[in-house]
């Protein structure tokens, strides 16, 4: 009898493990297994998935049917929409050992007024920021590179942006966001 339940409790760890294992297989992470952020991609099972962004609430932010290529069916929207522009913003943990961060990542806009910061905060402040704008109307993939003095306890913080608010209404679009610690 002992046997049997131990055996059952085997099969019933064994199991665990194996859906534990197929959940690492993060689909909303095609990016690479160094890529920092959990939900690259803006979708989870062919259906739009939020987790990890902090995005506007639509209309100036939303997600849409319109990707890159490699980019599955949705990507990120917002909009330069009066009378406050939309942004979606992630923050990580840095790595106490890591100097080096690379965010690399798809855009399309036809918006003048979209921008990406990248933020080091430590103590709530923001005590570094890089930023790149958002400029060709179809999609092409944006680089941004910045080495960092990192404390124990400091954050990264990627925001997206439409700086200005417009009567017509402008769109920009993000996909495949990936940020890796180079070295
Ligand atoms: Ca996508």
């Amino acid at each position: 009898m002992k046997t049997k339940i131990i055996f059952s409790l085997l099969i019933a760890i064994g199991l665990l493990i194996i859906i534990s294992c197929s959940e690492d297989e993060n689909p909303t992470n095609p990016a690479g297994e160094d890529n920092i952020l959990v939900n690259s991609t803006f979708e989870k099972n062919g259906a739009p998935y939020e987790d990890g962004w902090k995005i506007s609430p639509p209309p100036r932010g939303e997600i849409v049917e319109d990707a890159p290529s490699g980019g599955g069916d949705y990507s990120l929207q917002l909009a330069a929409f009066d009378p406050e522009g939309g942004s979606a913003t992630i923050t990580v943990a840095a790595m106490e050992d890591k100097m080096i961060y690379k965010l690399s990542l798809w855009a399309k806009t036809n918006s003048p007024s979209s921008v990406i910061f990248f933020d080091q905060i430590r103590n709530g402040v923001v005590v570094s920021r890089e930023e790149v704008d958002v400029s060709d109307s179809s999609w092409k993939e944006i680089f941004l590179t910045d080495t960092l003095n990192i404390a124990a306890g400091d954050s990264l913080r990627i925001t997206f942006m439409e700086r200005l608010s417009q009567l017509v209404q402008l769109k920009t679009n993000y996909d495949l966001c990936k940020l890796a610690a180079v070295e």
